[in-house]
């Protein structure tokens, strides 16, 4: 018998976290604005084992193996792009003081990756959720948003906004989430578009990602500078009231579609959630059009397959529809009749046909739950 008894941990641990579409409200989050996405049904599940020595990271995804050795943890060695998702918690937890055992990590998704869909905070809050439950963390609901957002900016370096990892730990099925990025609450808004004779159709333009990652931080760069000059902590503090006199306060005309773009669109998250929250479903159509038009005309974080998408989908009856995720590519929703929603796939790869895209894939999603064990 040891002295100081551990509790029984699991002997493996396996956690599912699931990707996510943004309904609306994007590039808002690193503004500490407002958001409402959901949890998709596909995801990443993490299974979790206690090792002999080192640590070891697969991925059902790629062939790939990766081991660090017993005394290679604190140093970071180089490892793939995708095993720094892994790893990096590993290293994060390290600096944080906690001695990570021997492990073994398997990882598998069916979240398209450069989609738009988040499959990367699928893989990491997927790791995150495992390790907190396999070593007995016990972060809790904010450390676990922590840790996986620290993930993502600290380890991996990509300086996203929290959105992706919050829905993915804590989305609800049957509802959207409304997040309020300033202090990281958020609630649940029921979203039964079926209800109102009306589906969730997506569409994977499966455009290339071009420069996602430079334009993502001139974006954020952007933003924060305008806030500076502003004089403001962030955009979330400049309200749809001040709109006018902020842009008239900034010379830069950049600077100036940024912030439209930011407050109009914080603007319309809030009116979505009123909208969603009187069961008034097709009214939500012209905001996520709207929406659009922001990102397209006024952010820039469009690309003609996506418009291309977004036009097609609005052509064949959809209330609404907008690119989803960071932009430069990826993904378009539309809500659409439920009687029209072949029709409108079909009009989707007409379109694309016609401008000589790739072929898209087409689906329809509903909101699942959140980050969860699977036994
Ligand atoms: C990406 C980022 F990861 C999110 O944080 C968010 O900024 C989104 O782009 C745009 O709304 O998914």
């Amino acid at each position: 018998m040891p002295r100081n008894p551990q509790p029984e941990r699991p002997v493996v641990s396996r956690w599912f976290a699931p990707g996510r579409i943004n309904l609306i409200g994007e590039h808002t989050d690193y503004n500490d604005g407002f958001v409402l996405p959901l949890a998709l049904a596909m995801g990443c599940t993490t299974t979790l084992s206690s090792a002999a020595d080192g640590w070891t990271v697969t991925s059902a995804q790629t062939s790939d193996e990766v081991r660090v050795d017993p005394s290679g943890l604190a140093d970071r060695p180089e490892v793939p792009d995708w095993a720094t998702y892994v790893l990096g918690a590993l290293w994060l937890l390290t600096d944080d003081g906690v001695d990570v055992p021997p492990l073994r990590l398997e990882v598998d998704s069916d979240v398209p990756t450069g989609a738009g869909l988040s499959s990367s905070a699928a893989l990491v809050c997927s790791v995150v959720c495992a390790l907190d439950d396999h070593l007995g963390l016990d972060l809790g609901p904010a450390g676990l948003l922590s840790l996986s957002r620290r993930v993502e900016n600290d380890a991996v370096g990509a300086a996203t906004g929290g959105m992706d990892q919050l829905v993915s730990l804590r989305g609800e099925a049957g509802n959207a989430l409304f997040c309020d990025m300033r202090d990281l609450t958020s609630e649940p808004v029921p979203f039964d578009p079926e209800a109102s004779g009306l589906t969730l159709v997506v569409v994977d333009t499966r455009a290339p990602h071009r420069h996602a990652d430079g334009e993502y931080a001139a974006r954020r760069d952007g933003c924060e500078e305008a806030a500076r000059r502003l004089g403001v902590t962030a955009l979330r503090d400049v309200t749809a009231s001040d709109l006018d006199d902020a842009l008239s306060r900034l010379d830069d005309e950049e600077l100036r579609r940024y912030v439209r773009h930011v407050v109009t669109e914080d603007a319309r998250v809030l009116s979505a959630v009123e909208i969603m929250r009187a069961g008034r479903l097709d009214g939500l159509g012209p905001l996520l059009t709207a929406s659009h038009a922001s990102m397209r005309d006024d952010f820039r974080i469009t690309v003609p397959e996506v418009d291309t998408a977004a036009e097609a989908l609005l052509a064949a009856g959809a209330v609404g529809s907008r690119m989803t995720g960071g932009g430069f590519g990826g993904c378009v929703i539309g809500l659409v009749p439920s009687d029209a929603v072949d029709a409108a796939g079909d009009a989707v790869r007409r379109a694309f046909a016609g401008a000589g895209f790739g072929e898209p894939t087409v689906f329809t999603a509903a909101p699942e739950a959140g980050a969860r064990p699977v036994s």
